[in-house]
C-alpha cells in the first residue's frame, strides 16, 4: 500500500488529522491496534476548548456537536464548606462545551467512513522504518498477513503506550515526568446532572469533580487510592463518598443511580521532546499526558493536530519545509502551558498524603486568592477556555 500520510493509532488525535487532511486532498491510512467498538466504549474526555470546536468545524464533521453539546459560561469550585463560580464569558468572553469524546471519536469515525478513508482495524506490530530516511515506511500484522505501508510522513497518533515515542531513538529523547499519588475513581450514571455547570471540590476527604454528557447521563470523579481497584468501589459506597465531597446544597440533590461505567485512572505529567524525528510527528498523548484536572488532555491533542495540519498542508501545497520543521518546537510551546495549568490545579484541588499544615494553609490561601481576584479568576479563565493556537 502507498499513501502520504501513514497515521498509526484510530483515537482523537488520529482520526481528527486524517479528517483535515482529507479536506485538503491529503491522502492517508489510519492504523488501529483495537476494534472500532473498542475504541468507541473508551470514557475519557467531557470539555472541548473553543479551538477543538473550531478544527471540528474545519474538519466538517460539527453539526451533532453543535447540536447536542452543553455550552458552559462558568465553572463552581468548591473548598471546604464555601464555594465560588469563575465565570468564563465575563472574564475572556469564550465558553467551553461539553461534548464526550466517545461522541468526537463517533463523529470522526463516520465522516471518514462517509469519505472513503481507509481504517485498518484491529493491527498488531505495527513498526515504523526509515523515519530518519527520504523513505520512510510502516510494516504491520492483520489476520495473520504481513503488511507494509510506504508513505511521505508517519503521525505518531497512537496514546502513551504506543510504538512511536519508542521508536525515536532514546539518546535523542528527553523525557519529563510527574507522578501524582492518587487516581481518579470515575463513574458515568443515567442520572441528570446534579449542576449544570462542572463543580470541582477540594474536600478534606480528597478532591471530587462533577461532569455530565447530556441532560441524562452524568459523569463524576473522586480523588482515590492508587492501590484501589474499581470492584473495591460499590456504587454505594462511591455516591456517599462524593456527597460528601460535595458542597451541601449539591448534595442534598444529587440524584444516583447504577453505574454503567466504573474505572480508575492514574495521574501522571509527562512530554517528551523533541516531537519530531525525520518523518515522524508525534501528536496527543503519543508525546504528552497531563493530569485530567482542567480537561486539557483531548484538547492539547488537537492543538497539536493543528500544527501538523498546517505543516502537511504547506508542505504539499507550496513545497515549503518549514511549518513542518517548526512543529515541534510550536507543539511544545502550547504543551507546556497547558502541563503548568493541569499541574497547578491539580495542586490546588487535590489533598496529598504527605501534605503538612503548612501545605494544607497554603493551598487554602491560593483557594481564597483565586475567590476574590479577579486577575487570577481571568487567568484561570484563560487557561481553563484554552490559549490561542
Ligand atoms: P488515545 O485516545 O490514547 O488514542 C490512541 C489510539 O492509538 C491506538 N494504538 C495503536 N494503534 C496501532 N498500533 C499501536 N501500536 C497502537 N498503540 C495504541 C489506541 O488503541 C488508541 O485508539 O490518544 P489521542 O488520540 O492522542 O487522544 C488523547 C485523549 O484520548 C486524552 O488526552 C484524553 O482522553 C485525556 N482526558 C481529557 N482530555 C480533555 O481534553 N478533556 C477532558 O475532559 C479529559 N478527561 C481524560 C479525561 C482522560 C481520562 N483518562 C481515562 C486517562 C478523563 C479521563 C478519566
Ligand atoms: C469529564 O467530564 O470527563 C471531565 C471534565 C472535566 C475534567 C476532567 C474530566 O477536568
Amino acid at each position: 500500500m502507498k499513501t502520504q500520510v501513514a497515521i498509526i493509532g484510530g483515537g482523537p488525535s488520529g482520526l481528527l488529522l486524517s479528517q483535515l487532511l482529507h479536506t485538503r486532498g491529503i491522502d492517508s491510512i489510519v492504523l488501529e491496534r483495537q476494534t472500532k467498538d473498542h475504541v468507541l466504549g473508551r470514557i475519557r474526555a467531557g470539555v472541548l476548548e473553543r479551538g477543538f470546536v473550531d478544527l471540528m468545524a474545519k474538519a466538517g464533521v460539527a453539526e451533532r456537536m453543535h447540536s447536542e453539546s452543553y455550552v458552559h459560561d462558568g465553572t463552581l469550585i468548591a473548598f471546604g464548606d464555601e464555594s465560588f463560580r469563575i465565570d468564563f464569558a465575563k472574564h475572556t468572553g469564550h465558553p467551553v462545551i461539553v461534548y464526550g469524546q466517545t461522541e468526537v471519536t463517533r463523529d470522526l469515525y463516520a465522516a471518514r467512513e462517509a469519505s472513503g478513508g481507509q481504517i485498518e482495524f484491529s493491527v498488531q506490530d505495527v513498526r515504523i522504518h526509515g523515519a530518519d530516511s527520504d523513505a520512510a515506511f510502516v510494516t504491520f500484522q492483520q489476520n495473520g498477513q504481513n503488511r507494509r505501508i510506504d508513505c511521505d510522513f508517519v503521525a505518531g497518533c497512537d496514546g502513551f503506550h504506543g510504538v512511536s515515542r519508542q521508536t525515536i531513538p532514546p539518546e535523542l529523547r528527553r523525557e519529563y515526568e510527574k507522578v501524582y499519588p492518587f487516581g481518579w475513581l470515575g463513574v458515568l450514571s443515567e442520572t441528570p446532572p446534579v449542576s449544570h455547570e462542572l463543580i470541582y471540590a477540594n474536600s478534606p476527604r480528597g478532591f471530587a469533580l462533577c461532569s455530565m454528557r447530556n441532560d441524562h447521563l452524568s459523569r463524576y470523579y473522586i480523588q482515590c487510592a492508587l492501590s484501589d481497584k474499581p470492584q473495591d468501589w460499590t456504587d454505594a459506597a462511591f455516591w456517599q463518598e462524593l456527597k460528601r465531597r460535595i458542597p451541601a446544597q449539591q448534595a442534598e440533590t444529587l440524584i444516583t443511580g447504577p453505574s454503567i461505567e466504573k474505572s480508575i485512572a492514574p495521574l501522571r505529567s509527562f512530554v517528551t521532546e523533541p516531537m519530531r524525528w525525520g518523518r515522524l510527528f508525534l501528536c496527543g498523548d503519543a508525546a504528552h499526558i497531563v493530569p485530567p484536572t482542567g480537561a486539557k488532555g483531548l484538547n492539547t491533542a488537537a492543538s497539536d493536530v493543528h500544527y501538523l495540519f498546517e505543516g502537511l498542508s504547506a508542505f504539499y501545497e507550496t513545497g515549503s519545509p518549514d511549518g513542518l520543521d517548526s512543529y515541534s518546537q510550536k507543539a511544545l510551546a502550547r504543551v507546556w502551558k497547558a502541563e503548568r495549568f493541569s499541574w497547578w490545579f491539580s495542586g490546588l484541588m487535590h489533598r496529598y498524603p504527605d501534605q503538612s499544615a503548612f501545605d494544607l494553609k497554603m493551598q487554602q490561601a491560593e483557594l481564597a486568592f483565586l475567590r476574590d481576584n479577579d486577575a487570577a479568576q481571568k487567568a484561570m479563565a484563560e487557561n481553563y477556555v484554552g490559549l490561542p493556537y
